[in-house]
């Protein structure tokens, strides 16, 4: 068994786990090479043999323990009939919804053809990954992905998701199902593909006011791991409510969640003493103490798995490898993870 879904089951692992959030990304300069062979980013994700090729890059360079298959949490907005396009410096660009009418626009119809691709790259990749490495599928969380299809970019505060939200607080909820039904039917399809593990990625949980954190973040969220659940009883789900801090122990306990990826910003001694002790904690490296390696990334890795040890832990960041990370940094971290569980 992969170290990842060993983890998941219970059992001792020989060595802490590790992948990073990002792990094929423009730090890679053959990651670059790949990508300009695509001038449109949703091609490239939607290209079976050029994400099966993302996806197992990295592992040219690197023995991480598991692969992310490559694709992105707009996929899903695309496959529901948004315009989605990605702007180099200027990140994502969709057609914003700002009326509820806009919502009428938006179709499952065409959905499972569009995203059809990724199931045959995660397909491929299984069939290419040796078996003890863990393969790792993913969807945004509904609010994270509707703060993108109501925003219509990227965003600090992501203002005109959440007036939205206040003000139409039926379109948003019907909005936010049709967001579960989608992403559960996807990521159904992607273990049915080869995936082992799930990642649910909310990214901008953080801008959830306390009041709503239940109906915007927690509910959905728990509505995707039961219905993923129900088809695949076994498979592991990690959900990363990025930024939310004590709120981390609603999350982890209204969703049913496996695991929990956890940001650089929640204290780690906060996490072990308040999150359950069968949840898997992933995480939790800042970024950019990857990016300045050297005694300072040594320091910082040996405290966290210092800490850690004794539970089930996946190393990983508290956020994605950032673009201007040196990628030997990466080998070094590796040899650190693998080194500190010998201690
Ligand atoms: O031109 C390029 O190469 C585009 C850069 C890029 C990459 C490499 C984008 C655009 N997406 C991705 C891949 C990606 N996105 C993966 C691949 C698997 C991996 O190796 O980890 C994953 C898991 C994602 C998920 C994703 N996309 C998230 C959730 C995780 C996170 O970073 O918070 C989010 C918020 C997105 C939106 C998105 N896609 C791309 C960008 C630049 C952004 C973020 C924009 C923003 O800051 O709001």
């Amino acid at each position: 068994m992969a170290l990842l879904t060993k983890i998941f089951s219970g059992q001792k692992v020989e060595k802490t786990p590790c992948w990073l959030m990002r792990q094929s990304g423009r730090y890679l300069p053959e990651y670059m090479e790949l990508r300009s062979k695509a001038s449109n980013f949703v091609d490239f994700c939607l290209t079976p043999h050029i994400a099966t090729e993302a996806t197992l890059l990295p592992f040219q360079r690197y023995d991480f323990d598991a692969a992310i298959i490559f694709s992105d949490i707009l996929i899903i907005p695309h496959a529901l009939g948004q315009d989605v396009s990605f702007i180099t410096g200027k990140g994502p660009q969709l057609s914003r919804l700002s009326q509820p009418s806009d919502l009428q626009a938006l179709t499952t119809k065409k959905l499972p053809d569009v995203v059809a691709p990724v199931f045959e790259a995660i397909a491929a990749v299984r069939s290419r990954l040796p078996h003890e490495k863990d393969l790792i599928g993913f969807a945004g969380s509904p609010w994270t992905v509707a703060c993108y299809m109501l925003e219509g970019q990227t965003s600090k505060t992501f203002s005109n998701a959440k007036t939205f939200a206040f003000k139409y607080p039926e379109a948003f909820q019907e909005l936010l199902q049709l967001l579960v039904q989608a992403t559960s039917d996807y990521l159904i399809q992607q273990v049915d593909a080869g995936a082992q593990v799930i990642q649910l990625f909310d990214s901008w949980a953080s801008s959830v006011p306390e009041a709503q954190f239940d109906s915007w973040v927690v509910h959905p969220t728990r509505q995707i791991v039961s219905s993923v659940k129900a088809r695949h009883p076994g498979v592991p789900i990690i959900g990363f409510p990025r930024g939310v801090g004590p709120l981390y122990l609603e999350y982890v306990s209204g969703t049913g969640v496996d695991g929990v990826s956890l940001d650089s910003f929640l204290p780690l001694k906060w996490a072990l003493e308040n999150l359950p002790n069968n949840v898997v904690l992933q995480g939790a490296l800042d970024p950019q103490i990857l990016v300045v390696g050297g005694a300072l990334m040594e320091q910082e890795v040996k405290r966290q798995l210092a800490l850690v040890a004794g539970r089930p832990h996946i190393f990983n960041l508290g956020h994605g490898i950032v673009p201007e990370t040196p990628p030997e940094h990466v080998e070094t971290l590796l040899d650190l993870v693998k080194a500190g569980h010998e201690q």
